[in-house]
C-alpha cells in the first residue's frame, strides 16, 4: 500500500531566487495508481515567471561561478548527503507519483547517490593544462570555464535519477540552473528544489519552474531565442529534441539532447536462451516499457525461435501487474492518463493484419480488458495489459516507431547481416543488447551495431551512472550525460598564452626551430 506523505496544496509555480511564487492556473499531480489519490496541486509557469527565474540564474552566475569549485562539490556532497538520509520517502514519493515499482524506485534514487560521489571529487580536479610554448619566455594554459546559465527541460519517467545527471555535472562546473520538470511529477521534483535549497545552494543558483510542454515549456524555448540560457538539456521526445535542436542552432549554441528510442536486442542461436527471456521480460516490460532503453525489436535467430516466444509468452503470462508498492509487482500503472492514451493509441494505429499478439488483445486493464496476475486498482488506476507483436518486418511502422509502454515486436532473422540490419534500419540508436557466447559475433555486434549503448549479455535498460549516456541519429545528437565525459557539456575551453619576453614575439614566424643538414647522406 502506499504510504501517505503530505498533501502539497500550494498552488507553487516556481521556485526563483530562493522563493517560491504562486500562480491562479493548477495543476493537480494525482497517483495513476488511483486516480482520487490526489498528492499535490500546484501552479503553472507562465512567460514572466521563466524569465524571472533565467534572470535570477544570470544574477547569480558571477558569484557562484568563482565560488571555489571545492566549496561548490561541498555542497554537491550536502545534496547527496540529504538525498541519502531521505531515500525512502523520496523513492516512496516517485512510486506513488509516477506508479514505478518501489524497488525501481528505490534503484533511481540510488542513482543520484551514485552521481554525487562520483562528482564530487570533479570539485578538486576539473583539470586544465600547462603547455608548452614554442617561444621562450612564455606559457600556455588551458582552462576549463563555466558555460552559464543552464535551461534544462525533463521527463518524468526519471524523476530524480536524469535530472541529477544534468545538475550534478553542472553545478560542480560552475554554471547557475533553470529547470523546468515534467507536469507529471510535481510533487517528487518540489522536493528535488527543496533538497538543493537544503543542502545550502545560494539563492538563484537552482531555480525551477512548474507546468506543461505545450505552455510553459513553449516559453521556456521562446527565451532560448532572446539569449536568456547559454546552454540547454532536454530528454523528451525526438519530435520536441528536434524543434530545441533548430532553435539552439539558430543561437549558436549545442544542447545536450537524450530523445527516444528503438532498442534492438539480438538473441543469437548459441545464446542461454533462459537467460535472454529474462532479459526480453525486463527490458520490455520493466517500468511498463516507459523507459528510454526500453526493448522495442526483439531480433530471434530462426533456429531458435520456436522455443524462444514460447517460453517467452509463458514467462509474460505470469508477470504480475498492479500495486507498485507490492514487491512482486513486475511492473504498476503507466505513469499517467496521457501515457495510457498514447499507448492505447499505438495499439489501434500501430498492429496491422500480418501481426500475431501470442499474449491477445492489449488496452486499459478493468475497461473491456483484464488480466490473470492483476492486484490494483482496476477501476481508477491506469493499467496496461502487456503486449508482444510477432511477425513484424522493416517496412512496419510499428518497427520503427518508439511505443513507450508495455509493447515490444518480434522480428525472425537467418543471416548475421540480416540481424544488424534490423537492430539499425529504424534509425533510433540508444541502446541494444546481443545474446550470445561466440566471441566473433560479439565483436562484429560492437563494430556494426550504431547505438550510443549495447549490453551483451544483459537488458537494454539499466545503465550505470559513470558510463557515458546517450544517443545517436533520431535518439540524440551526440551528446552524452553521466560519467568524466559529460564535463564537457557544462565547460568551455578557455585557452590563455602569457609572454614573459618583454618584447613582441611572433609564433610560427620567429620560432628558433633548427634546420637539418639535408644534403646528408649515409655512405
Ligand atoms: C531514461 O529512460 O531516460 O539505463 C533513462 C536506464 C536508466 C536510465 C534511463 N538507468 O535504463
Amino acid at each position: 500500500m502506499a504510504p501517505s506523505t503530505r498533501l502539497i496544496d500550494s498552488s507553487y509555480a516556481a521556485f526563483i531566487n530562493g522563493k517560491w511564487h504562486k500562480s491562479n492556473r493548477n495543476i493537480e499531480s494525482r497517483s495513476p495508481a488511483n486516480l482520487d489519490d490526489i498528492l499535490g496541486v500546484f501552479g503553472e509557469a507562465d512567460k514572466t515567471l521563466v524569465a524571472e527565474a533565467a534572470n535570477a540564474a544570470r544574477n547569480a552566475f558571477k558569484s557562484w561561478s568563482r565560488t571555489p569549485a571545492p566549496v561548490r562539490a561541498g555542497i554537491i556532497q550536502n545534496f547527496g548527503r540529504l538525498v541519502e538520509a531521505n531515500k525512502e520517502v523520496l523513492a516512496s514519493i516517485v512510486t506513488r507519483e509516477i506508479g514505478k515499482p518501489l524497488k525501481e524506485a528505490l534503484g533511481s534514487v540510488q542513482e543520484v547517490i551514485d552521481t554525487v560521489n562520483f562528482f564530487v571529487s570533479e570539485g578538486r580536479r576539473l583539470y586544465g593544462q600547462t603547455v608548452p610554448s614554442e617561444m621562450p619566455n612564455k606559457e600556455l594554459f588551458t582552462y576549463r570555464r563555466p558555460i552559464g546559465v543552464f535551461g534544462c527541460l525533463t521527463a518524468c519517467n526519471f524523476p530524480v535519477a536524469v535530472p541529477a545527471w544534468y545538475f550534478i555535472p553542472a553545478l560542480v562546473a560552475g554554471n547557475t540552473c533553470v529547470w523546468k520538470p515534467s507536469e507529471d511529477s510535481l510533487v517528487t521534483s518540489f522536493w528535488f528544489t527543496e533538497l538543493w535549497a537544503k543542502a545550502g545552494l545560494p539563492s538563484g543558483v537552482f531555480n525551477t519552474v512548474f507546468g506543461p510542454g505545450p505552455t510553459t515549456g513553449a516559453s521556456f524555448v521562446e527565451l532560448i531565442e532572446n539569449g536568456a540560457f547559454d546552454k540547454i538539456g532536454f530528454t523528451g521526445s525526438t519530435a520536441v529534441g528536434r524543434r530545441i535542436g533548430e532553435v539552439c542552432g539558430r543561437s549558436l549554441q549545442t544542447p545536450c539532447l537524450e530523445l527516444g528510442g528503438k532498442n534492438p536486442m539480438i538473441v543469437c542461436p548459441d545464446a542461454d536462451i533462459d537467460l535472454a527471456v529474462n532479459g526480453a521480460i525486463f527490458s520490455g516490460f520493466g517500468t511498463a516499457g516507459q523507459r528510454c532503453t526500453s526493448l522495442g525489436n526483439l531480433i530471434l535467430h530462426e533456429k531458435i525461435y520456436d522455443q524462444f516466444v514460447t517460453k517467452l509468452v509463458q514467462k509474460a503470462n505470469a508477470i504480475k501487474i498492479g500495486d507498485p508498492f507490492d514487491k512482486d509487482t513486475t511492473y504498476g500503472p503507466l505513469i499517467s492518463k496521457r501515457f495510457l492514451d498514447n499507448h492505447l493509441d499505438h495499439l489501434t494505429t500501430l498492429i496491422e493484419s500480418h501481426h500475431e499478439l501470442p499474449l491477445g488483445k492489449g488496452g486499459h486493464i478493468g475497461h473491456g480488458v483484464d488480466w490473470q496476475h492483476f492486484t490494483g486498482n482496476a477501476k481508477r488506476g491506469v493499467y496496461a495489459r502487456p503486449n508482444i507483436v510477432l511477425n513484424v518486418g522493416m517496412n512496419d511502422r510499428i518497427y520503427s516507431t518508439e511505443t513507450f509502454g508495455p509493447l515490444f515486436n518480434v522480428l525472425k532473422y537467418r543471416e548475421f547481416d540480416e540481424a544488424m540490419a534490423m537492430a539499425n534500419n529504424h534509425g533510433y540508436g540508444l541502446s541494444s543488447s546481443i545474446y550470445s557466447n561466440d566471441p566473433k559475433t560479439i565483436y562484429q555486434f560492437k563494430q556494426d551495431i550504431t547505438a550510443g549503448m549495447s549490453s551483451i549479455n544483459n537488458t537494454t535498460t539499466g545503465a550505470e551512472a559513470h558510463l557515458p549516456f546517450g544517443g545517436n541519429g533520431k535518439s540524440g545528437n551526440g551528446g552524452r550525460q553521466s560519467g568524466i565525459w559529460v564535463i564537457d557539456q557544462f565547460t568551455k575551453w578557455h585557452a590563455v598564452n602569457w609572454d614573459m619576453s618583454g618584447r613582441l614575439q611572433l609564433a610560427q614566424m620567429e620560432t628558433a626551430y633548427v634546420e637539418p643538414d639535408l644534403k646528408f647522406r649515409i655512405s
